[in-house]
């Protein structure tokens, strides 16, 4: 049989913290391409811009790479039942995995507030859904606090497995490029996978592959950006829901990664996302979920604002796949609908209105 990429916990198995003979439940993680986008380069004016695209993981999202450790060690340690707040990855994740397990999984979302194709993926999987009254602040401390007093165990990133499992996309960068970007972009929320990959970094520079870590920028939605305003967002908002969070879990963490890599955080508006997320679609090939986006257009915006990139590589994650949350696809720049023409079967009227005629 010919060689396919094994997931990340076989793959990687003497980097991560798992013992030999844990359980693993995989469903093929990781291996996701990194994409040259030149278009992207040309825009910032960089040397070179490449894209870790992770919505081509099994459940469309970066969280896989975690969620396969997470799970793994929860079967291991004996878990019949998993639980997570979410934005809606995250539960997309948890409950594939979970079904993979043969365990349950328990999600908890915010009312209203996750993109369709995360919530059929959770109710695909055989999730036990729930939508909470409230923000995912509110749903991650009912997680929380549900696994401390009840039989379940909780799969979110304030789980060091899953920022274990998710520091493999820094591995794979450094593999494929041959050495570390001058610059590393991500979309923040949690901060979860911020700090994951100045982690798999930080081991890449203690081992001698790398000879520097990249710098870490990391860009939130202008109306749910706790690190910009310098504390807790009581009612973040933002289009961008997957990263519609206020009080993110891995603050202490993301805060040294910031420090020690000569990072930055910043912020960008809705529209500035928008915008971005049909750049990527139109001029690079990737459809990317709108929250996906939001590190391409923190970098943009970076530039605009006066900094330059000019001779650096860089490296943007982008984290979910454009079909998780379609519909933004099909709205024009003033947010009208767009509806494709209907026309008849005849040749000539086809070409007339493609122009060809
Ligand atoms: C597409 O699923 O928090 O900064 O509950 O789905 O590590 O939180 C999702 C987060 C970026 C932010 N892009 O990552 C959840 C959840 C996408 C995301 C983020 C998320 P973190």
């Amino acid at each position: 049989m010919a060689h396919q990429w094994r997931g990340v916990i076989r793959e990687y198995f003497d980097r991560l913290d798992i013992e030999k003979g844990n359980p693993i439940i995989t469903l093929g993680e990781g291996g996701t391409p990194l994409v040259d986008a030149p278009a992207l380069a040309k825009l910032v004016g960089a040397d070179e811009v490449y894209l870790k695209v992770e919505g081509m993981n099994p459940t469309g999202s970066f969280k896989d790479r975690g969620m396969t450790m997470a799970v793994s060690k929860a079967v291991g340690h004996g878990a019949k039942a998993v639980i997570c707040a979410s934005t809606g990855n995250t539960s997309a994740s948890a409950a594939a995995y979970a079904a993979a397990a043969g365990i349950t999984s328990v999600v908890l979302v915010p009312e209203g507030k996750i993109a369709l194709g995360k919530l059929s993926q959770a109710v695909a999987h055989k999730a036990q859904i729930l939508q909470v009254q409230g923000n995912f602040d509110d749903c991650l401390r009912l997680a929380r606090d549900l696994a401390e007093n009840y039989p379940v165990h909780l799969v979110n990133s304030v789980n060091p497995d899953r920022i274990e499992g998710q520091k493999t996309g820094a591995f794979e960068v450094v593999e494929r490029l041959d050495r570390a970007p001058d610059i590393h972009v991500l979309p923040v929320g949690n901060a979860g996978n911020y700090s994951a990959y100045f982690k798999g970094y930080l081991e890449e520079f203690n081992e001698g592959v790398i000879k520097r870590v990249p710098n870490m920028w990391g860009f939130q939605a202008e109306g749910s950006a706790p690190f910009v305003n310098g504390g807790p967002v009581k009612n973040p908002e933002t289009i961008a829901t997957a990263i519609r969070i206020g009080n993110p879990a891995s603050w202490d963490l993301a805060l040294s990664a910031q420090e020690c890599s000569d990072g930055r955080f910043g912020a960008v508006s809705d529209a500035e996302i928008l915008w971005m997320h049909r750049f990527l679609s139109q001029e690079v090939g990737v459809f990317v979920e709108p929250s996906s986006a939001t590190g391409a257009a923190g970098l943009l915006k970076t530039v605009q604002q006066g900094t330059s990139v000019a001779g650096k590589t860089i490296v943007v994650t982008v984290t979910g796949h454009g079909l998780k949350d379609a519909g933004w696809a099909l709205k024009d720049e003033d947010g009208n609908e767009i509806k494709p023409q209907i026309v008849s079967s005849r040749a000539e009227e086809v070409a007339e209105r493609l122009g060809l005629a």
